[in-house]
């Protein structure tokens, strides 16, 4: 496509996430400070060439007057963000309450909250009725600027509500869901007593995408089995209108990790880490620290390989590495006591006068720490219970094309179905048998480490993060194109 004055169309991108990429601090009544952040959905949407992208979503931040609503407002525009406005009562009631207390546990087969949890955050039905108050305000912000021909693409479970907003404002808006957890089984799903309500909305998208097949089969066997829809191979059908379901596998932006190794402060940081665990191999955990991934489970495991093995007792270090997030939730709380009284035991009962068997820091790394810490790994454990996708063991994998080291990998995680067949995967459940695979991993001659790393690089290298967002948005316009040739029919 070409404008009139010659330059090239670009199609404008809503991307509709509960937060924004940026942090936004405060400095006066009308100045604000903004820094970028740097998750996986950032450098994927990033990266994406051939759309002008918009992010609208939550800055974070409660802000309550007039002025400095507007001085943020200009200043994220400069940053090509839009915020959304929710006050504290809608924050605590829609992000702590029902994305956090009840969905977020829910998608991961940690089952609804009981009674005592549900108290702390008032009853399910007005959680569930913030739920609908936040997504309609989102829908609000994207009806304002939306365009006729942009693409508006829902992020997350936050947002299932917002593709029936916004089709009731306008039935002819381009609009994509994606899921980044895990879609549980139907029979998860439908102990949810909003299970009705959620999928119709969601089904109200033209494309909804998942990380795995089997996200996206759970999600259309719960529209049969709990709306009586019919299921074809492309998706729902609901009275003639098709809603496409498919599984588009996200990735990281791989080269951004392999340039990053080659530079000064990274090989700084590779020959601090090497002189002070020489002689000892390194096995790395990187995790938020939630119930999901299953922090605890691992290194328990950990404690009972040193047990099985007293060869390895000088010569192996877990580097744990968890970022505290929902610090204010009590089951969080009680997550960060147990990783310290486990971890501290372990210590007492292995360590030395000059040395610990682990390492663990509550606190998140800078990238070019991380990069370095990946490289320096021997071994990756990746234990989670339930996880989308896990992009740590992608930027791993990234890191090691000069060592080759090995990843355990949890079969519960996304990546499980790409990273597979070069992993070592665990039942993060049986500590037993994840004991056994660090010991695998730790004796695995350098052949086997070879093959298996060629296989995941390949796979990381390939099928990144930018890849993942043009195949979602490519497939959006043509199916919005296939149901408009179908109606004219
Ligand atoms: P997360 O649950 O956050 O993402 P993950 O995919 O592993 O999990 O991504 C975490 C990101 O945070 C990685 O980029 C990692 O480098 C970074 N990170 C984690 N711990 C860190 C630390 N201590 N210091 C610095 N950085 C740290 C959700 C889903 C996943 C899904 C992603 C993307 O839960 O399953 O893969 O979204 O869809």
């Amino acid at each position: 496509f070409e404008r009139q004055d010659g330059r090239p169309f670009r199609q404008r991108l809503l991307v509709v996430a509960n937060r924004l990429p940026v942090s936004a601090v405060r400095r006066g009544e009308d100045s604000w400070s903004l820094e970028m952040s740097s998750g996986g959905l950032v450098t994927a949407l990033l990266g994406v060439k051939g759309f002008e992208a918009r992010w609208i979503g939550w800055a974070g931040v409660n802000v309550p007057d007039e002025i400095g609503q507007r001085a943020l407002t200009d200043a994220l525009a400069q940053k090509k963000c839009i915020p959304v406005f929710l006050d504290e009562e809608i924050v605590h009631q829609y992000y702590n309450g029902y994305c956090n207390n009840i969905l977020w546990p829910l998608f991961h087969y940690l089952g609804l909250p009981q009674e005592d949890r549900l108290a702390t955050t008032r009853s399910f039905q007005s959680q569930f009725a913030a739920y609908q108050k936040a997504n309609q305000m989102f829908a609000d912000v994207v009806n304002k600027h939306y365009e006729e021909g942009d693409v508006v693409w829902c992020h997350d479970y936050h947002l299932m509500f917002l593709p029936k907003c916004l089709k009731e404002y306008n039935s002819n808006m381009k609009v994509g869901w994606f899921l980044h957890t895990p879609f549980p089984s139907s029979e998860i799903h439908r102990t949810l007593p909003s299970r009705s309500e959620l999928l119709r909305s969601v089904l109200a998208a033209d494309l909804v995408g998942f990380h795995t097949y089997d996200y996206a089969r759970h999600f259309v066997s719960a529209c049969t089995r709990i709306l009586g829809l019919e299921g074809t191979p492309e998706g729902v059908e609901d009275q003639g209108r098709l809603t496409r379901v498919a599984a588009f596998p996200i990735g990281i932006d791989a080269e951004r990790f392999i340039r990053a190794l080659d530079t000064l402060p990274v090989q700084e940081h590779i020959k601090e880490l090497k002189e002070r665990f020489a002689g000892r191999k390194v096995m790395l955990g990187v995790d938020r620290l939630d119930m999901i991934k299953g922090i605890p489970q691992k290194i328990l495991a950990f404690e009972k390989f040193l047990e099985e093995n007293s060869y390895w007792h000088d010569k192996v270090v877990l580097l744990q590495i968890a970022v505290p997030t929902r610090t204010d939730v009590p089951e969080y709380q009680k997550l960060t006591s147990q990783v310290h009284e486990i971890v501290g035991r372990i210590n007492g009962r292995f360590g030395t006068l000059t040395a610990v068997p682990i390492h663990h820091l509550d606190r998140s790394l800078d990238f070019h720490k991380l990069c370095a810490l990946y490289a320096v790994t021997d071994v990756a454990l990746v234990t989670s219970l339930r996880d989308g996708m896990n992009l740590v063991s992608y930027e791993f994998v990234a890191c090691q094309d000069l060592k080759k080291g090995v990843l355990i990998l949890s079969e519960f995680a996304g990546a499980a179905q790409s990273l597979g067949a070069g992993a070592i995967l665990v039942n993060p459940w049986n500590i037993t048998e994840v004991a056994a695979s660090i010991a695998q991993a730790l004796n695995m001659p350098a052949e086997e480490r070879e093959k298996r790393h060629q296989h995941n690089f390949k796979h990381v290298t390939h099928h990144t993060a930018q890849e993942w967002a043009e195949m979602f948005v490519s497939e959006l316009n043509d199916t919005v194109v296939e149901a408009q040739l179908r109606t004219r029919q």
